[in-house]
């Protein structure tokens, strides 16, 4: 034995020690991986987080694929400043609340989204001369960050401030209309002095690779650096879709950022499309966050294609039945985490949607996805709810539970499926006089 690995050894004993005086067992064997997103991002020492609507935390299944699978929540409306304070001085919080609480409760970051940006802006902002709109941009920050000081981790003060485009000019806005290029750091100072524990974010979209927009974002915040400008972070929205795919030089220009002494995040992530092309995409995503050390978390922006702000281009993790998708797989796969009933690395993913329908009856259609890697065979269960009945069913092999009304699924003969590769199998749901769609269980691949 080395004189190192008897050190290790003495190391082991040691903690097994500490850990039994303190009345925990130590536990022995090969850890199992992390199988939620937010557990699998927090042993790569990142949070893992998703926009959330305080009118949707009463449907129990959103709100336990949140509380299960996300450790950071961002409010995806209810800090804007409509919100906030739609009437000058007269401040609301009980929708932003509402969420927060949610989050404290079960332990989870909150990022505060947003201070000052153009829109979502109400009315009576626009109409202020520049002396009363620097009070009122000061007051709002104020205000907002001292109602939740302590309670917020990120903060974006400004967002989305310069146009798109080649031209890496100003956005045109009330605040930088009246005020000047000089409103940004101003409302940094501000943030700053009100809450100096929160990190102090940018944050835009277009940004996400090396060009002109993110080129100006670029020197904003070299010149802050260089002045002593408060800024701790750049938030990256990373809203992508066919003709704005996550860039080659994505993890570059997170670099190129990090390395002017901020950290970096990304902050609504969110990827139009299906299948394998939208799970690697999620996957160069993760796999890019995670090669840059100061990029210290991800937030996507939404829990389920459902109530995406863009749901007909199904950009999200989870699905409408919040089944995950085959981008769920390669973002846990990406965190090096595991799908729960995924043995090893090989997982799948499974999805239904209602088919033909008649009087008494209608048809399911389960689709099978492999995730990240090949897979060899997979098994799912659907349930429907009695009276209903599975009369028929097509491109699967059935059993049934005593009940009757679990149905295991495995293939027909080879069940092999390449990596991001799907197939579906059908059956015909006989109701009995209740509608109820069918419950699908995790999917298992070995
Ligand atoms: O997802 C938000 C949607 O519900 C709102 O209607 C919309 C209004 O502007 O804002 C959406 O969120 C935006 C975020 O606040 C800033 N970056 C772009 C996001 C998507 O539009």
């Amino acid at each position: 034995m080395s004189i190192a690995s008897r050190a290790r050894g003495a190391l082991t004993l040691g903690l097994a020690a500490v850990l039994a005086t303190a009345g925990v067992t130590a536990l022995s064997g090969t850890a199992r991986a992390a199988s939620t997103l937010g557990a699998a991002a927090a042993e790569k020492g990142r949070y893992f987080g998703a926009a959330v609507a305080a009118n949707h935390l009463g449907e129990s299944a959103y709100a336990t694929t949140l509380n299960t699978e996300f450790n950071s929540v961002t409010p995806e409306n209810e800090m804007k400043w409509d919100a906030t304070e739609s009437t000058r001085g007269s401040f609301t919080y009980g929708a932003a609340d509402q969420i927060v609480s949610h989050a404290q409760s079960r332990g989870m970051k909150v990022r505060g989204h947003t201070l000052v940006w153009h829109s979502q802006l109400p009315g009576w902002v626009g109409g202020l001369a520049a002396a009363d709109l620097r009070t009122a941009m000061n007051n709002h920050i104020t205000q907002v960050m001292t109602h939740y000081k302590g309670k917020i981790h990120s903060w974006d003060v400004v967002n989305e401030a310069f146009q798109d485009g080649g031209s890496g000019a100003r956005r045109s806005s009330p605040f930088q209309d009246r005020l000047g290029n000089g409103f940004i750091e101003e409302a940094f100072r501000t943030a700053r002095s009100v809450d100096p524990a929160a990190k102090l974010c940018y944050n835009d979209y277009n940004t996400d690779g090396v060009n002109a927009k993110s080129n100006a974002v670029y020197n904003l915040v070299k010149d802050f650096k260089a002045r002593g400008v408060p800024i701790d972070c750049v938030g990256f929205q990373s809203h992508f879709n066919s003709a704005s795919p996550v860039p080659g030089d994505y993890q570059a220009n997170l670099q190129r950022f990090a390395d002017l002494g901020v950290d970096v995040q990304i902050t609504e992530l969110d990827i139009e499309g299906s299948g394998s092309a939208q799970a690697t995409g999620y996957g160069n995503v993760v796999r890019a966050c995670l090669a840059v050390s100061r990029c210290t978390g991800i937030t996507v922006w939404g829990v389920t294609d459902k109530y995406s702000w863009r749901a007909g281009g199904t950009p999200l993790l989870f699905d409408g039945n919040y089944a995950r998708k085959a981008a769920y797989t390669s973002v846990l796969t990406a965190l090096g985490g595991t799908s729960p009933g995924g043995g090893g690395s090989a997982a799948c993913t499974v999805t239904y949607a209602k088919a033909e329908e008649w009087s008494d009856r209608f048809n399911g259609r389960v689709t099978v996805t492999a995730g990240s890697s090949a897979i060899s065979t997979w098994t799912t269960t659907v349930t429907v709810t009695s009276p209903q009945k599975i009369s028929t069913t097509w491109n699967g092999t059935p059993t049934w539970d005593s009940s009757g009304n679990v149905m295991t699924m495995k293939p027909n003969g080879n069940g092999s499926l390449a990596a991001g590769a799907s197939t579906s199998f059908g059956f015909t749901v006989m109701t009995n006089g209740t509608t109820t769609a069918p419950r699908l269980g995790g999917c298992t691949a070995s």
